[in-house]
């Protein structure tokens, strides 16, 4: 896609940079403010919120190279006015002056921050990059909610934190809303933090925040470098003869995993409750990499011990060992439940990635690219 003036994702030279109230095109629409829009869990949950008749607003941070292939299925040229629904804007989380003024300008009625540095092995990397964005981030944004209600008395808005499962780290399962946290990553810490600081805005000035304690939900749309995806991509490679090896660190790791697609709801719904609350979302359902393995590589007739190398660099200084959720909360106040299990959701995956191996096939054949390893 071509970032030029005509094509350019960002709106911040039309119709919403305070030439044009969006609130004139669709009084009656509900508005909503995503960060992290362009990441896995922003993409599905733009689409489930235009379903429900949301106008949607994304901030989207600048690249060097396009970062919203996640959403370009759903965007519509912002010139179709009537039509188009989503709406993006260049902002940062390291910039707060950049929150404030899109709040003002949006005026949405719900919040949900899903931006992050979300990757734990690469956040003992840049530990304080990752603080910056994921805890301090996190504090820059409800503070401009906070100021923006101030100032406006707008004080319906509401808004999301994306916690983790990794909060959790080191306590053993099953975890829930009351169990401690012990973090085992700047990632997990950080996103220690981001709670409380959701937790004491709330109390101290009573917005309507609350924080999803989400475990592990993977998608076709999974960043790559995290295990679920970096398997599916390899057995769709390696079934399809573009790969034969598969390197990975620490088999034995066990996660509680879902289905991104079914997870935002569990977001939406936090938000239409009456009072603002703290749940956890999972599937209550735990297996480790190598049942991962076993599944994603049998399903197509591949035995993942002929393939997968062990390679230490994946190791990381702290693991989390087992994670597995108690959403009995979510069940019961949400009336939330997970759709897709474990075996639906590996075989998901390996079918999208075994038609993307193919697609790649056809441009390698034809010279236009090198059947690389992966990263
Ligand atoms: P992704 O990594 O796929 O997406 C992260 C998003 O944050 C991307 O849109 C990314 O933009 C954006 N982003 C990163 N840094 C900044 C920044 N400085 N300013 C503004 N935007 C930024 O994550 P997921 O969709 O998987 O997860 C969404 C949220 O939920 C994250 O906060 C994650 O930590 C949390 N979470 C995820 C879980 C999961 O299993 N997926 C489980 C529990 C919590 P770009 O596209 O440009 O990189
Ligand atoms: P996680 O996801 O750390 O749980 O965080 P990830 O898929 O990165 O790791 C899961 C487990 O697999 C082990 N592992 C490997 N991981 C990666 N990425 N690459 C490998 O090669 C590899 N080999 C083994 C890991 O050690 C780990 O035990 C995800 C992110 O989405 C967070 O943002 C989110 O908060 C949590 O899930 C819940």
């Amino acid at each position: 896609i071509n970032k030029d003036s005509n094509t350019d994702r960002s709106e911040s030279e039309s119709a919403v940079n305070g030439t044009q109230n969006p609130h004139t095109l669709q009084p009656t629409r509900k508005i909503a403010l995503i960060t992290g829009i362009t990441g896995q869990d922003g993409s599905y949950l733009t689409e489930f919120l235009l379903n429900k008749g949301y106008e949607v607003h994304g901030l989207i941070r600048r690249s060097s190279n396009f970062n919203t292939q996640r959403i370009n299925h759903i965007y519509i040229d912002p010139h179709n006015a009537h039509k188009a629904l989503m709406k993006l804007h260049y902002a940062d989380l390291s910039d707060a002056s950049s929150l404030r003024r899109w709040l003002d300008t949006i005026l949405p009625d719900e919040v949900y921050n899903l931006a992050a540095q979300s990757h734990v092995a690469v956040s003992f990397e840049i530990p304080d990059y990752t603080a910056d964005v994921v805890a301090t981030g996190a504090l820059r944004l409800l503070e401009a909610v906070r100021s923006h209600v101030a100032a406006s008395g707008r004080s319906h808005i509401k808004y999301y934190q994306a916690g983790s499962s990794e909060m959790f780290g080191s306590t053993p399962p099953p975890q829930s809303e009351a169990t401690p946290f012990h973090p085992r990553s700047p990632y997990a810490a950080s996103k220690c933090a981001a709670h409380w600081y959701t937790v004491n805005y709330r109390e101290a000035y009573g917005i309507f925040a609350c924080n999803g304690i989400l475990f592990n939900h993977e998608s076709p749309r999974r960043g790559e470098n995290f295990v679920t995806r970096k398997i599916t991509r390899a057995v769709g490679r390696i079934k399809i003869g573009l790969q034969s090896k598969l390197f990975l660190g620490n088999l034995q790791a066990s996660r509680d995993w879902g289905f991104a697609g079914d997870y935002v709801e569990a977001m939406w719904l936090m938000l239409q409750q009456e009072k603002p609350d703290d749940y956890v979302v999972a599937t209550e359902e735990s297996h480790t990499v190598e049942e991962f393995l076993a599944v994603a590589f049998g399903y197509v007739g591949l035995d993942w011990r002929d393939h997968v190398v062990i390679d230490k660099r994946y190791f990381r200084p702290t693991e989390v060992d087992n994670l597995k959720g108690d959403a009995s909360k979510a069940k019961k106040v949400l009336g939330w439940k997970p759709r897709v299990g474990f075996e639906k959701l590996v075989k998901m995956m390996v079918d999208e990635d075994v038609e993307f191996a193919k697609r790649e096939k056809v441009l390698v054949d034809a010279g236009y690219m090198d059947a690389q390893q992966q990263p």
